[in-house]
C-alpha cells in the first residue's frame, strides 16, 4: 500500500461538515422521531437524499429497502445509511493510489475546464517530491493560454521538472516526457491535459491520442487515469464521468473543492453508479491541501456528531 498521505485527517471532518449536514443531518432530523416508515416519511427521506446529490436511483433504492419491512426502525436510520454507504464505497474498489517502487509511474489527469487538474498536479508533484521521488510534469495543456506558465510556476514551487512546448501537439509533449523520464530515471510523470477544446469531440480525440502514446511508448507504466471532478458540480459530475469513461479508461477519481461543498455525496454516487473509487480529495487551494481518500474516515466524518 502506498502511504505518502498518511498524515492526520483533522480537517476532513470540517471539509465534509456541510455534506454531513445535508446528507445525514437532515434525514436524521426528519426521520428519527417517527414511529414507522410511513409512505409520507419515506417520500420525505427520498427527497432529502436526492437534494443532497446522492442521485435519484441510489436514493430510491435506499428508500425502497425500508418499505414494508420491520427490522429497521426510524430511530436506526443513521446506522442503516452508514452501513449502506460503507458497502457502496467498498464495492467501488480500493482507494489506494497505485504506485510501483523502482519503476516509472505515469499519472494521466483529465477533466473539464476549471475543475482543478493543474492544481492537483501541483499538489501531487509536491507530495511525491516530499517522498524523495524524481518528478516530471508533462504540460499537455497546450490549448489554454497561460496554462503552461501556471504549471511552470507550480512545478518550480514543488521542485519538479517540466516538459513544455508552446502550442505543440500535446501527444508529442508526452512522448518527449517519456523519453526524458527513461533517460534520466524519473519515478513519476504527471500528465496535465486541457479541459476545453473547440468541442467535446476534439477534446476526447486529443485525450485518447495522448493515452495511445503512453500505452505504446511506456507500456505498463500508466498507474492511474484520474478523472478530476469538482465536488460542487454534484450530479453533473456523473455525466462528465460517463463521457470521459468512453474516451479513456478512467481508473479513479480525484474530487476537488470538497472544502465547503455541501455536495460531497457525489463520492457515493460515483462509487454506486460508475463503480469508480475516489482516491484523492482536494480540500483547499494550497499545495498541502490534498488528501488520500480513506472511505472509513470519510464515513466516520459524515456520521460523527
Ligand atoms: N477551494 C478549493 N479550490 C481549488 C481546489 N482545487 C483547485 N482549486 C481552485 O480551482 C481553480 C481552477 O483550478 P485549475 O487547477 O486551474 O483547474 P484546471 O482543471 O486545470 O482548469 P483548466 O486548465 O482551465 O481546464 C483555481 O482557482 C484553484 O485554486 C480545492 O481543492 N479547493
Ligand atoms: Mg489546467
Amino acid at each position: 500500500m502506498f502511504k505518502f498521505f498518511s498524515e492526520s485527517f483533522n480537517n476532513l471532518k470540517q471539509a465534509v461538515s456541510n455534506t454531513a449536514k445535508n446528507l445525514v443531518g437532515n434525514v436524521a432530523a426528519s426521520v428519527e422521531g417517527e414511529d414507522e416508515f410511513s409512505e409520507f416519511v419515506l417520500e420525505d427521506m427520498e427527497d432529502l437524499l436526492i437534494s443532497a446529490d446522492l442521485g435519484v436511483n441510489y436514493a430510491s433504492e435506499l428508500v425502497d429497502n425500508l418499505r414494508g419491512q420491520d427490522k429497521i426502525k426510524p430511530a436506526q436510520v443513521k446506522d442503516y445509511l452508514k452501513e449502506e454507504f460503507s458497502r457502496t464505497l467498498a464495492q467501488a474498489g480500493s482507494s489506494n493510489l497505485n504506485f510501483s517502487d523502482n519503476d516509472l509511474n505515469i499519472y494521466f489527469i483529465a477533466g473539464v475546464n476549471g475543475v482543478g487538474k493543474t492544481t492537483l498536479i501541483a499538489k501531487l508533484a509536491y507530495k511525491f517530491k516530499q517522498e524523495g521521488k524524481k518528478v516530471l510534469i508533462a504540460a499537455g495543456d497546450t490549448f489554454r493560454a497561460a496554462a503552461e506558465e501556471q504549471l511552470n510556476i507550480w512545478s518550480n514551487r514543488a521542485g519538479a521538472d517540466i516538459v513544455r512546448r508552446d502550442k505543440a501537439d500535446p501527444a508529442s509533449v508526452v512522448y518527449e516526457a517519456i523519453q526524458k523520464a527513461n533517460n534520466e530515471n524519473y519515478n513519476v510523470i504527471l500528465v496535465d491535459t486541457a479541459g476545453r477544446l473547440q468541442n467535446k469531440f476534439n477534446l476526447m480525440e486529443e485525450l485518447s491520442k495522448i493515452k495511445n502514446v503512453i500505452d505504446k511508448n511506456a507500456p505498463d507504466k500508466l498507474r492511474e487515469c484520474i478523472l478530476v471532478l469538482d465536488a460542487n458540480t454534484g450530479q453533473n459530475g456523473l455525466q462528465q464521468a460517463k463521457v470521459f469513461l468512453e474516451a479513456i479508461n478512467i481508473t479513479s477519481v480525484a474530487l476537488t473543492k470538497l472544502d465547503g461543498s455541501a455536495k460531497g455525496a457525489i463520492v457515493l454516487a460515483i462509487a454506486k453508479e460508475m463503480k469508480l473509487p475516489v482516491k484523492l480529495i482536494g480540500v483547499g487551494e494550497k499545495m498541502e491541501d490534498l488528501k488520500s481518500f480513506n472511505p472509513e474516515d470519510f464515513i466516520n466524518a459524515l456520521f460523527e456528531e
